[in-house]
């Protein structure tokens, strides 16, 4: 994109930021304002009167260009995954894949390729808060030298529906009800679970979304997917099934139920805030790009169909290797030119690289083009900056339409043409060898409209998921779908998902009974009876990532006469180990410590609560531990901290806190004594072995 640097330095310069999209300088010291057409404006406070006291007149442009386009700022939001937060970064391929692809993203080895990665929430619309339980969208353009791919992810491997004839409906069932416009942002309401219990398919899918993958602690721990299958393409156009996969290096971690819950109050941004602190501050995100490869025999012999999106391979049967990684290092200048306007589409793949026939992604293939035409409002939407082919020219022979921003000179708008041989330019033209070719898939079919029995299974993989889990991680899942069928208000509907869990397994269908304190219905009748599969412990959460301060903040509540050194020799350890610290105070003022010097805070106590942080530590005096006794948000403070499995350190004058509270001594509650290092340990995760104590599991 060439750059544009105005000649006259009294006009706000027009530049390209680092990743070559066109910035407007509004901060630079000599910028003049000016109306959108250029005419400099002389007095933006005042609009233009008949007399000191009005009436406005309609001659002011000035005005009414500024009312105007403030008018149309919002265009509409995306119909799903309407709340993201997005970065710049980079790809780096670690090992080739050309015994496999033509595509040079996946053999040049080495090679840094641009990124722009936008993480979502599917249901809420762009207000609404970041923690819901709900699916989160992991979306990578990829800016490669022949052309944008885009691998349109989710961080759950399967999807509720194997047909997208059926996405209209799911999404229709999960958004807010129809006549009342609620619930925002949840699945825990009458017309989401008529829809699952209707839709056996979807089984699968729900014990993800039930698990604790759906409430992540921050999109920097969150796995990626392509879901569906799809192709790579050799030199001869010889196929190999792949399956893509991300990995983040922080391990995948989640939150509790509860916690997730109160964050939405305390924080509504807090996974966007998460990931603007953590690159501004140079904590860099990182992922692992992983790929599953499998021949079309591979793919014969499985016991399932690779092309129905509702089920996955396990990494046992056809392991993950490992061939590159991505970090983000950027954030984006500008929330709606880039994380707003970015538009991502399945379509978009290299040479190398082709879709597969799963019946979803067929259907995804429209749609994503489609759609940004009504958002973006042109056909031209891939001139928006953002959208660009960056990393190679883009050239064809489209012209015009609204918002067309290129100029481009000569007649050869058609071809074939012969103007060359006259001298003048004849435009592109098609590259049979390098260019994208579809793999040359044999059809010989009758066209029908029906869902192959194939994919008939719809429990197996849901029973493999569920068995797969810690106990821990049952539990969780078992109390998320009591939680959610609690709010629905229909019986029938409960007890319809209750008879198709009884086919996932028998002691899950069981505890979800009890727990709502209902009969258990007999299962229902399934298409097809579900087998056993070896479960896979790659599927689990918890005992996998790596426990460790690294992207984790501690929070220290500090009080006025607090020793200032133990605040600084807990900073420090945490510090050390690649942590951040916070200091929460009754008052953002701070506070000022034994012996006079003044401690600032970061947060103040009633909008800092502890869920926000990852463990925490009181720093108290014997006089602010008293004081704060009678302070609700302080006794939160300690008692959500325990309730939600967290380390806790402690100095002595602050125990009556953790006393009221009803914090219990365990490994994961330290006295900070002598020996600040004894919090650092248990600070690194969370305390899974305290939660029969605080909470009743289905
Ligand atoms: Fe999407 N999806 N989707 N989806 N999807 C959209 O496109 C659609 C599906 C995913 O950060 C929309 O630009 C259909 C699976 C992400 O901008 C829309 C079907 C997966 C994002 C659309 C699916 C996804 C979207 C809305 C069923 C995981 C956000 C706005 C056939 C592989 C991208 C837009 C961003 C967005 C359609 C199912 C991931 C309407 C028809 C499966 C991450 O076109």
């Amino acid at each position: 994109m060439a750059s544009r640097k105005s000649a006259d330095s009294a006009v706000p310069a027009v530049t390209t930021g680092q990743g070559g999209e066109l910035h407007q300088t509004s901060s630079a010291p000599d910028s003049r304002l000016t109306t959108n057409h250029g005419v400099p404006v002389s007095d933006n406070q005042n609009s233009l009167k008949g007399g000191r006291r009005g009436p406005a007149l309609l001659e002011d442009f000035v005005l009414r260009e500024k009312i105007q386009h403030f008018d149309h700022e919002r265009i509409p939001e995306r119909i799903v995954h309407a709340r993201g937060s997005a970065a710049h970064g980079y790809f780096e391929l670690t090992q080739s894949l050309s015994k496999f692809t033509r595509a040079k993203i996946l053999t040049e080895v080495g090679a840094r390729t641009e990124v722009f990665a936008r993480f979502s929430t599917v249901a809420g619309g762009a207000g609404s808060v970041d923690t819901p339980r709900d699916v989160r969208g992991f979306a990578v353009k990829f800016y490669t030298k022949e052309g944008n791919w885009d691998l349109v992810g989710n961080n759950i491997p399967v999807f509720f529906i194997q047909d997208a004839i059926k996405f209209p409906d799911l999404i229709h069932a999960v958004k807010m009800e129809a006549d009342r416009g609620y619930p925002q942002a949840a699945s825990a309401h009458d017309t989401f679970w008529d829809f699952i219990g209707l839709m056996p398919e979807s089984t699968h899918m729900i014990m993800w979304a039930m698990s604790d993958r759906a409430i992540p602690r921050s999109l920097r721990m969150i796995e990626g997917f392509g879901v569906n299958t799809f192709r790579l393409l050799d030199d001869k156009d010889e196929a190999t099934f792949v399956k893509f996969h991300w990995r983040p290096k922080l391990g995948t971690q989640s939150t509790c139920w509860d916690e997730a819950v109160k964050i939405a109050g305390a924080d509504p941004d807090y996974h966007r805030r998460d990931l603007h602190e953590a690159i501004a501050a140079g904590n860099f995100p990182e992922w692992e790009f992983g790929v599953q490869l499998l021949s079309q025999q591979e793919a014969d012999a499985l016991p399932f169909d690779i092309l129905d999106a509702t089920k996955l391979i396990p990494e046992e049967m056809v392991p993950i290797q490992i061939v590159g990684r991505m970090v983000l290092d950027r954030n984006p200048d500008n929330f709606f030119a880039e994380t707003e306007q970015v538009a991502f589409l399945p379509t978009n793949i290299p040479p190398g690289i082709d879709v597969s026939e799963d019946p979803l992604l067929q259907g995804r293939l429209f749609s994503y083009q489609d759609t940004q035409l009504s958002r973006l409002g042109t056909v031209n939407f891939h001139q928006i900056p953002i959208n660009s082919a960056k990393g190679c020219p883009f050239q064809n022979l489209q012209r015009d339409g609204h918002m067309q921003t290129q100029v481009i000179a000569g007649r050869a708008n058609y071809e074939p043409n012969s103007l060359a041989e006259a001298g003048e330019a004849g435009g592109p033209r098609e590259d049979p060898k390098g260019g994208f070719r579809s793999f040359a898939l044999p059809l010989e079919e009758t066209k029908v409209r029906l869902r192959s029995e194939t994919f008939a299974d719809h429990y197996s993989h849901a029973r493999l998921f569920y068995r797969s889990q810690t106990e821990i991680e049952q539990a969780h899942l078992a109390s998320a779908i009591v939680f959610e069928l609690s709010k629905v208000t229909l019986e029938h509907v409960r007890n319809r998902v209750l008879s198709n869990l009884g086919n996932v397994d028998a002691d899950l269908a069981k505890r979800v009974a009890a727990g709502l304190n209902v009969d258990l219905p007999k299962p229902s009748q399934p298409a097809m009876e579900p087998v056993d599969m070896t479960p896979s412990p790659a599927l689990r959460i918890v005992g996998k990532y790596p426990e460790t301060l690294l992207g984790r903040a501690v929070g220290i509540l500090v009080s006025d006469g607090a020793n200032g050194a133990l605040v600084d020799a807990v900073r420090k350890a945490v510090e050390a180990e690649g942590g951040t610290v916070k200091i929460v105070a009754p008052k953002i003022g701070g506070v000022t410590l034994k012996g006079g010097k003044t401690l600032k805070a970061d947060g103040q106590l009633a909008g800092t609560p502890s869920v926000i942080f990852d463990a925490v530590a009181l720093v108290l005096s014997a006089e602010g531990c008293a004081a704060l006794l009678k302070e609700g948000a302080a006794v939160d403070f300690a008692q959500d901290a325990f309730g939600h499995l967290k380390a806790i350190g402690f100095n002595a004058d602050a125990k009556p806190l953790l006393d009221k509270a009803g914090v219990e001594p365990d490994a994961g509650v330290v006295s900070l004594g002598k020996d600040v290092g004894a919090f650092i340990k248990p600070a690194r995760t969370r305390q899974w072995a305290r939660e029969p104590k605080v909470r009743m599991l289905a």
